[in-house]
Formats: structure tokens, C-alpha cells, sequence
């Protein structure tokens, strides 16, 4: 499996890598935020590669009604306290700077095509932290992320991240609102989406 070729491949990227000066922070409500910036890894279709080639891909199984099922997407993960590959570490370092936790720890999801999603949830890091960041940069193909209160409701936001956009989820936003990627059969190849978390709270 190969992500879509961009046009932009052999072009010499203009944005600044990894700089936030294109940072653009929108609240959810009162309590919850995600900051957006766009093309933060402008050569993203290198990483995503890399990564592809290098990352140790799994298929896990879920429970679902007494059955064990294959989730419908590939994961690579890094465990707090494990060494994270360079090119990932190239990742956490400025964000750490910039939000003043330790991103310690790695999950990749890989949405080989537009059968793969995850379905909708809050990360479980927010059992044990409170208010935790997540940060994702997605890479390849774009696909629908979408938010809607935990408490229910309609999507409230959607967003199409991919070719190397940086999303971050902050606030309460692990504790008041869900998130999905759904299943989208017009998608045209692969995306990538590595998500970065932290086992420790801010100082401030
Ligand atoms: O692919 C994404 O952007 C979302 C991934 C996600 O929700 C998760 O890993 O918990």
C-alpha cells in the first residue's frame, strides 16, 4: 500500500517546518479548544513514507459482543518510557517547547483506505490526567475528523486534516466532546495520523 502521489512531491516546500506561526486556536466551548496548524510537516509524503516502511505495524482485535473482531485500521505504537525513532522525536520536541508537557508516548493509525475509521470516542488518557493535550499530525490523504459533545448531539465541528497538519486537542476537550474518524469510501489513498500524548501534567 502506497499513499496518493501529490503534485506537490517533487516541489520545494515553502512553509516553515514545524514553526506555529500559522497557529490558529478554536474554541469548542467555554472549556475546550483545538489548535490547528495547517501544513505543519510541509514534507510530510517523506515521513509518511518512512514511517510506512519502518513503523511495526499491528492489526489488533476488539471485543464486540463476545466476538473478538480486527479493528479496522493498522496501529504502531511507542509506550511511555520507550525510545521514540528520531523522526518522531523531531515532532515531540517542539511541541513539548511549545505546550509545556513531556508528549511521551506515540500511537500511528494508519487508514489503509476509505474502509478504515475509528469510530467515535474520547482518549483514555483523560481517566488519568486532567484536561490532557493530544496532538495529531496527519499525513497522506485527507480524511473527515470529526467532533461532537460527549454529552450527545450533532457534529459540532469537522475538519479534513492530512498532508501534514497539526491538530491539537486541548481543554476539557478529552472530557466534553467525542471525536471520529468515519469511514469514507471516496477516499482516495492512505492517511497517516500520528497521535502524541503525555503521561504527566503541565507545570502550570
Ligand atoms: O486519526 C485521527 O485523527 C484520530 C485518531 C484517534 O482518535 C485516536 O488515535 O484515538
Amino acid at each position: 500500500m502506497t499513499r496518493q502521489a501529490s503534485l506537490f512531491d517533487d516541489v520545494e516546500p515553502e512553509a516553515e517546518r514545524l514553526s506555529f506561526s500559522a497557529l490558529r486556536r478554536e474554541a469548542l466551548d467555554e472549556r475546550s479548544w483545538l489548535d490547528v496548524v495547517p501544513a505543519w510537516v510541509p514534507d510530510h509524503g517523506e515521513l509518511f513514507d518512512r514511517l510506512l516502511q519502518t513503523a511495526p505495524w499491528q492489526q489488533r482485535t476488539r471485543t464486540m459482543w463476545d466476538k473478538q473482531v480486527l479493528e479496522p485500521r493498522l496501529v504502531a505504537s511507542w509506550r511511555t518510557g520507550e525510545h521514540l525513532p528520531p523522526e518522531l522525536r523531531e515532532l515531540t520536541e517542539p511541541l513539548s517547547a511549545r505546550y509545556g508537557v513531556n508528549f511521551d508516548s506515540c500511537l500511528i493509525n494508519l487508514y489503509r483506505d476509505g474502509s478504515d475509521a475509528v469510530a467515535w470516542h474520547a482518549d483514555t488518557v483523560r481517566k488519568v490526567l486532567r484536561n490532557p493535550l493530544v496532538a495529531t499530525v496527519s499525513l497522506g490523504t485527507r480524511r473527515s475528523f470529526l467532533l461532537r459533545p460527549a454529552a450527545g448531539g450533532p457534529v459540532a465541528r469537522r475538519y479534513a486534516p492530512g498532508e501534514g497538519d497539526l491538530l491539537v486537542m486541548g481543554g476539557a476537550c478529552q472530557h466534553d466532546w467525542h471525536h471520529t474518524v468515519p469511514r469514507e469510501k471516496s477516499a482516495s489513498g492512505a492517511r497517516m495520523s500520528i497521535t502524541l500524548r503525555h503521561s504527566r501534567s503541565g507545570a502550570g
